[in-house]
């Protein structure tokens, strides 16, 4: 009997073992990629002197002349602003390629800027590498030029185009499938297999965007809202790009047997081109602030577009926005009033504190402080597992509610109204797993938030 109960408990054991151990987790590209939490995306072509946001493929080239070109100032602007990646769109939906590429004459070769000699994507590329901040590209797959768009022809011109951009340009962050493909346009079965295999083999530690992943999933919308739960986790089996849910990848699934976490793409105009009527239409960085706790503190990624305009530079209200959203950020999270928990504030994943659910754990102060932002991690290096929880505040007599939250992984940010006490006092309601958290902060929000 003895002996039958504890054999039971055993495979009991066994099983709360395999069920842990079985949990999707990130690879060594899609930790490095989330932990850079903003990336800046570029969208610039023919359409920024055509004033449209879809090219329809006949323009040309002749149309293409940003006479004041200038990358370094974008990227520095960028990089002053916070971003660790840039994002071009080396070629949009009407098939321009910014680069001159071997394998058409529908490119910056053919068109008046720089004598037909100059090259926007080593431009783009070689100030990354001067500034120090990592180096993606996005290749539409839709291409409303190329005569071969259609025929098995196109997916050899597409993967030839993939092999110039994974080889010529140096190390490679993030390379940006995009799914969208117009209602009427002509069929096409893209070889996804097969490009991705490509940039697995030429560039291993980039990760891969497309609304399915491998990688990194879209988010579902355009508008910079990550789910309030959002899994990294999902199921995408016999899904494919421009063919999924968008609510689901939006909130990501909790049984998920793949780690590809949600990025956010949202755009600092109303159009992702240049259009100058849009000139009055910058986010003002308050929103772009608002775009972060949406996004990063969804455990998502911000993937901010930063049109360059015709003149071939970042607008001047574009910059002045980035640089008040980075400095608005910098002063709320300077000082975490988190005191005595080392391993919950020294910025590493890798030391946590192991939680049970309904196991509340107190977060001291040292003092009494006046707050209203909490930042929470989970070391997603052992996947995610807290699915939600509450967090409650000491009056000096009580305990009282402040929030309750849905999931965290990466990172979860807290909004409230300020309040004044020396403890938080943390329970993870319902998770996946035995939860690891990572970090813990407790802020004042900068006045100009
Ligand atoms: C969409 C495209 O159709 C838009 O033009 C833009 O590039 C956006 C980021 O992705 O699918």
């Amino acid at each position: 009997m003895i002996k039958q109960l504890l054999s039971g408990l055993f495979s009991i054991n066994l099983l709360a073992v395999t069920l842990v151990t079985a949990q999707p987790t990130p690879t060594p590209r899609q930790i490095a990629w989330q932990q850079s939490e903003t990336t800046a995306f570029l969208h610039f072509t023919v359409n920024t002197f055509t004033d449209k946001e879809w090219g329809d493929g006949t323009e040309t080239p002749a149309q293409f002349n940003p006479t004041k070109l200038d990358a370094k100032q974008w990227i520095k602007s960028l990089k002053e602003a916070g971003f660790k990646t840039a994002i071009i769109t080396a070629k949009h939906h009407d098939g321009f390629c910014l680069w001159p590429s071997a394998y058409t004459e529908h490119s910056v070769k053919s068109s008046p800027w720089r004598d037909g000699k100059g090259d926007v994507v080593r431009e783009v590329a070689d100030a990354c590498r001067e500034f120090g901040v990592k180096f993606g590209f996005y290749l539409s797959p839709w291409d409303r030029h190329d005569p071969r768009y259609g025929t098995a022809e196109y997916n050899e011109l597409y993967k030839n185009q993939l092999r110039e951009l994974l080889t010529n340009y140096g190390e490679v962050a993030e390379v940006w499938f995009d799914g969208a493909k117009g209602e009427n346009a002509r069929d096409m079965a893209y070889d996804f297999d097969g490009y991705w295999a490509l940039v697995r083999e030429l560039q291993p530690n980039a990760v891969m965007f497309s609304d399915v992943g491998p990688d990194v999933r879209w988010v579902g919308n355009e508008a910079g809202n990550a789910g309030e739960t959002c899994w990294s986790t999902i199921n995408t089996d016999g899904m494919a790009p421009g063919k999924a849910d968008p609510k689901y990848l939006n909130q990501g699934d909790k049984y998920g047997k793949h780690w590809i976490p949600a990025e956010t793409d949202v755009s600092i105009r109303p159009g992702w081109f240049y259009h100058p009527a849009e000139d009055t239409k910058v986010r003002s960085a308050q929103d772009l602030v608002n775009l972060y706790y949406q996004s990063v503190g969804r455990n998502s990624l911000l993937l901010l577009n930063v049109p360059p305009n015709r003149d071939g530079l970042l607008s001047e209200p574009d910059v002045a926005s980035l640089r008040e959203f980075r400095s608005i950020l910098d002063e709320t999270f300077k000082t975490n009033f988190v005191s005595g928990s080392p391993s919950l504030t020294d910025d590493q994943l890798k030391t946590y504190v192991t939680l049970s659910t309904n196991q509340p754990v107190e977060i001291d102060l040292g003092r009494e402080q006046t707050f209203d932002r909490i930042a929470i991690q989970e070391n997603i290096l052992n996947g995610q597992r807290i699915a939600n929880g509450q967090i409650e505040y000491w009056t000096n007599e009580s305990w009282q509610p402040l929030k309750t939250f849905t999931t965290v992984g990466y990172k979860r940010l807290l909004r409230f109204a300020p309040v004044k006490s020396r403890k938080i006092r943390l329970t993870v309601l319902d998770a996946t797993g035995p939860v690891q958290l990572a970090e813990a902060g407790v802020y004042k929000a900068s006045p100009r938030e």
